[in-house]
């Protein structure tokens, strides 16, 4: 076969944002935007000496609208790039966790897969009027740093042709099957849960999972929302855990996971506003209160969103905010058998809540707050830490951010069934040493009783006028400094006020403005962001954290105990005069 090159021009606008690129579907769709990104990706990897040719590449997404034609595009162009064997979930399908594990661990027969492409927009809506994605994952299984982000950019700014094998005919990716082509090249469909599951199995004891979930008190329910989890879910929960039928709901990947008729209107974000089934099965209502359902409430309760990188973890009319989740699977780590040789360190993202820090400090053990975005734990991951079973160098290592992600290094993702696997582990083993069933509830309760309660919440302001958000962005930054000490209602007075800057403490790198901070007294916090993953306008992003000590109300309503900070952070930054909003979109 032969590598057709045909002349093209830069297309504005193809910076890598806080997970790869995103966009309305349709751009996507027109012309080369595809392709241009994705040599701009392979003439970035050439230049860093990547070993490209020859090589193995991962390619899958999350089952999205256009994923099978994206493709199929992004198979001709590897072989035109020197690609020797592409990799595919079956059916185009593959978590992003689930990636990570086959670039990381599918390698063992000699061909170590030196990237991967998911295409994925994640917890944005799919849909031909909705959002499309590309990520490109590196050697390590890890998002791309952006020290080649950067480079991918500056390649889209510069592109003038596109190589591609486009006389191939398409690939059948329905079932696991080995395609030869003339010179050496291969493609190989292989079942997409395998690798992650054998991954799944070296960090938790199925046994005992096992037991708990055949437990006579104890039932759960997990949605995949639609998308890309579907398959994964299946197997793990109900075939290999023992769970009855039907736990897992909506398991089957749709490519607008669900669409406008769905109760979550195609939006697979597992939070309290869209995980919409989850949430009222479980008895509770997007404020996170207690409803009657006049059913039998499950005890466990989780979800996950497009691409199966997130969780949500509910108990019986209680939800279990991430940033907790994190600090309470890390404090209870030593259940957990990936963990046996001990914990060796954490870290959060910084709008994430502190609760986690008070567990490293009483545990002894160091803990990082990067800037957010999952890219920015592969270096700290990988400092000192392997995970190959049965290599010493292992060094467990467990990460999270508020924005319902957590995972550790057993891969380079974050990873939503290993956290609902994580919380099923610390039940079970509660379970036992109780003799009598242990809740989610219980858990979190014994948790803010040692120590203390990170009352949480964020407010996102979807889809307001860009210039005006980068406007009150500006204004607040000029005043940089200038507010310490300044006293509000309720005595908060401002401790530290500055803008996140974050230096990688593995490799140096510098990133800056990664969030506005204002730090109080008692450690109360006010932060501000804006999203780098919307597609249409921007997203400001507000975090409020207030913290209570053990010996304080811990019973009250997370929303509520942080609204007078909402209060002062509209004050500080005159929202609602900048974009005319007086009501955040979604609280989470
Ligand atoms: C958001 C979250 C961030 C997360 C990112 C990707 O980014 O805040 O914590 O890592 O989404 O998640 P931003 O820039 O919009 O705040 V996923 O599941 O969409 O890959
Ligand atoms: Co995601």
């Amino acid at each position: 076969f032969t590598v057709e090159t045909t002349p093209t021009k830069p297309i504005e606008g193809q910076k890598p944002g806080t997970s790869g690129i995103r966009k309305k579907t349709k751009v996507f769709m027109e012309g080369t935007y595809l392709a241009n990104f994705v040599q701009s990706v392979f003439n970035t990897l050439q230049e860093e000496n990547v070993p490209v040719q020859g090589g193995t590449l991962v390619v899958s997404g999350d089952g999205r609208f256009w994923n099978p034609e994206a493709i199929q595009i992004i198979i001709k162009m590897a072989f035109a790039a020197g690609v020797a064997r592409v990799w595919c979930g079956t059916n185009g399908l593959l978590s992003t966790p689930a990636t990570s594990a086959v670039i990381r661990m599918r390698g063992g027969k000699g061909y170590e897969p030196f990237g991967g492409f998911i295409c994925s927009a994640s917890h944005n809506p799919g849909g031909i009027d909705d959002d499309f994605g590309i990520k490109y994952n590196c050697e390590n299984g890890g998002p791309a740093p952006e020290k080649l982000t950067n480079k991918m950019l500056e390649w889209t700014a510069k592109i003038t042709e596109l190589k591609s094998c486009s006389k191939l005919p398409d690939f059948d990716l329905s079932k696991p099957e080995l395609y030869e082509l003339p010179g050496g090249k291969f493609v190989e469909i292989f079942d997409c849960v395998s690798d992650h599951l054998a991954v799944l199995k070296n960090c938790f004891d199925f046994e005992g999972i096992k037991k708990l979930i055949a437990h006579p008190q104890f039932s759960m329910t997990y949605d995949s929302m639609c998308g890309v989890q579907g398959p994964y879910a299946l197997r793990v929960f109900e075939k290999e855990l023992g769970a009855p039928p039907g736990t897992c709901k909506n398991a089957t990947p749709l490519p607008d996971f669900g669409g406008p008729s769905s109760a979550w209107h195609g939006h697979a974000d597992p939070n309290l506003t869209y995980a919409v089934e989850l949430v009222k099965e479980m008895g509770l209502n997007k404020e996170g209160n207690k409803v009657e359902t006049g059913k039998a409430i499950p005890c466990f309760g989780a979800a996950a969103d497009g691409d199966a990188d997130r969780n949500m973890i509910c108990g019986a009319q209680f939800f279990v905010s991430p940033s907790d989740s994190l600090a309470m699977i890390v404090a209870n780590a030593d259940l957990i058998p990936q963990f046996k040789s001990g914990l060796k360190g954490c870290a959060r993202s910084m709008p994430t809540s502190a609760a986690l820090d008070l567990v490293a400090k009483k545990k002894n053990i160091p803990c990082f707050e990067v800037p957010t975005g999952w890219k920015f734990f592969g270096n700290l991951m990988d400092s000192g830490t392997s995970y190959f079973p049965g290599k010493e160098t292992y060094t467990p290592f467990i990460c999270g951010e508020e924005s319902f992600g957590t995972g550790a290094d057993h891969v380079r993702e974050k990873d939503g069934m290993w956290a609902v696997m994580a919380w099923l582990q610390i039940l079970a083993k509660k379970t036992e040493a109780a003799g009598k069933l242990v809740s989610v509830e219980d858990v979190a309760n014994a948790h803010w009783k040692e120590y203390g309660r990170n009352y949480y919440a964020r407010y996102d302001y979807e889809g307001v006028d860009k210039a005006k958000a980068e406007e009150m962005f500006a204004a607040m930054e000029a005043q940089v400094g200038q507010l310490v000490g300044k006293e509000f209602q309720g005595g908060l007075k401002i401790k530290i006020n500055d803008m996140f800057e974050y230096v990688d403490p593995v490799d140096g790198s510098i990133s800056k403005k990664q969030g506005l901070r204002f730090i109080f007294e008692d450690n109360s916090r006010i932060i501000f962001r804006l999203s780098g993953t919307g597609v249409a306008g921007a997203t400001v992003r507000l975090y409020l954290e207030k913290y209570e000590p053990p010996t304080g109300d811990l019973t009250q309503h997370q929303f509520e105990v942080v609204k007078p900070l909402a209060a002062i952070a509209l004050e500080l930054s005159k929202l609602s005069s900048y974009t005319g909003r007086d009501a955040p979109t979604v609280i989470t």
